[in-house]
This record gives C-alpha cells, structure tokens and sequence, in this order.
C-alpha cells in the first residue's frame, strides 16, 4: 500500500496525535479528509499503525484485529464501499456481563459480531475462507461496542481506517464452539436493547460468510507486511447495523447455536 501514500512522516504523526488525542479524551474532532482532501486508504492505515505503535509503546498490548464494514448494512449505515481492518488490545477488552462506562466514549453503538481465534499463523496474500477455517481453534460471539471519534458520524474510509475503524471495546461471551460443528453462514442473531429487539440478521451479511472476513483481513494486512499470529482473537464484522447506547441501557445479543452476550451502559 506504501506506493498510494500522499501524507509525510510529519503529517502522519501529526494526525496520529489529533485521532490518539480524541480517543483518549473522548473528544469528537472533524474528519481527517477535510485538512488533507487527498488521503488515501493507505494514508489512513499508516496513521493506523502509527497509532498501535504509539499504544504498544505505553503497554497496551495487542490482542487481535477486527474486520469493519463488511455488511451491507453497515456500508450502507455508513456511506462507504469497502471493508476495513483495526487493532484490538487489552485495553479495549470487557468480561460479559460488565457495566460498560460512557463517560470514555464520544457516541457508541453496539453491534453483533462472530469472532475467531487462531490456532495458527495465517499470512496472506491469497487467503482463503477454507485457509481461516483450518487455522481455527474455535469461534465465539462477540458484540462490538465502536465509536466513531469523528463530529456526526461524518467520516470517509481514510479518516475512519486512521480511527481504528472506530474500534473502542469489545465483549466476547456466550459458548465458544469449533467450527466444524456449525454451519458459520446461516448463524442468526437478535440484538436486544432494554428488552425490544432492535436488530437482526444473519451471518452470511458478512461478506456471504464470517469466515471471507477474516481472510480479506489477512490479505489486508499482507499488504501492510503483516501475518496474523497464532492465538489471535478476531472480529469478523457487524451482522447489522449499529445501535446506539446511552447510560441505562442493557444490551443483550443472542446468537443461534453460540449463546448470548450481555451487557449494561453507564454513566
Ligand atoms: O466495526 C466496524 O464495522 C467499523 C465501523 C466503522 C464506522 C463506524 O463508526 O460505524
Ligand atoms: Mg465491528
């Protein structure tokens, strides 16, 4: 991707500061393309991965990627058409069941995710849906909780690929199963909000199955010269659009054949 850059070592930085400066003061800023109209999808991901150097410098430590806008309802939702990638650390992570603080984020919603963790290496380009299954140790539900740190929701891919694609926490839960003993392409899923469903869908949304997601991922990150290691946890991408929360909400999502995952907003 390095041959699509537009941005400096200057300007990069620069903009890791402003994105890492709205992520830890929940602080909502303009997207990123109206100073530098001209970055491009590689210009967000050096930002990106200025980002993750600067967390893992200060000891976060990195737990696994996720794979973002990889429904239709979620490209449609947000305007864009082509999925993204984002670093996940130990930071972002919540048991089930938690009270989920506000106060630390802009605007959240909450979306419902299959997640896979990695029982080897798998280093791209060419990675197939067949190649994650086998790499599988098991799969798990998961709810995402993203937050856009740009004023409105108003982004395009660049800014939101240097937001982390709005990653910000993440609950795995429910019952984690191998993933010979499910059908992954017509999993169903009921998001719940205070009781009333607010969302449904099922998981061949994503990208015709959870599993492409994945593999699009490492493809992904081949071109930024990554592999994704063994024992990663990775999240395939929303079945259905995101919901937002507020203090007092209880989120539950209940995924056919995986359980459920719960959890409550607050202040
Ligand atoms: O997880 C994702 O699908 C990334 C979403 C990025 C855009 C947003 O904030 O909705
Ligand atoms: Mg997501």
């Amino acid at each position: 991707m390095s041959q699509n850059l537009t941005l400096s070592r200057e300007d990069i930085v620069r903009l890791c500061e402003r994105v890492e400066g709205a992520q830890t003061r929940a602080s909502a800023i303009p997207k990123l393309t109206d100073e530098y109209p001209a970055m491009t999808i590689a210009d967000g991901y050096a930002v990106q991965n200025e980002l993750r150097r600067r967390y893992l410098a200060q000891g976060h430590r990195q737990v696994g990627w996720k794979a973002g806008l990889t429904s239709k309802a979620k490209m449609k939702q947000m305007g864009v058409d082509v999925p993204s990638i984002g670093f996940l650390t130990d930071r972002m992570a919540r048991p089930e069941n938690a009270a989920i603080s506000t106060a630390d984020l802009v605007h959240p919603r909450v979306e419902c995710e299959v997640a896979f963790v990695m029982k080897r290496e798998l280093r791209g380009p060419g990675c197939t849906a067949a190649d994650v299954l086998a790499a599988t140790d098991y799969v798990l539900p998961a709810v995402e909780i993203i937050d856009s740190r740009f004023a409105g929701f108003k982004f395009d891919l660049p800014s939101v690929i240097a937001d982390n694609g709005s990653s910000a926490r993440f609950v795995g839960g429910g019952r984690a199963r191998y993933v010979e003993e499910l059908d992954l392409r017509t999993l169903g899923v009921v998001l719940e909000k205070n009781g009333e469903i607010v969302a449904m869908g099922a998981s061949a949304a994503v990208l015709g199955h959870p599993a492409e997601a994945i593999a699009m991922l490492v493809n992904i990150l081949a071109e930024l010269g990554e592999t994704l290691p063994a024992g990663s946890f990775v999240m395939s991408g929303g079945i259905t659009e995101a919901i937002a929360v507020k203090p007092g909400d209880s989120v539950v999502a209940r995924f056919q054949e995986l359980g459920s995952v719960s959890m409550r907003f607050v202040a």
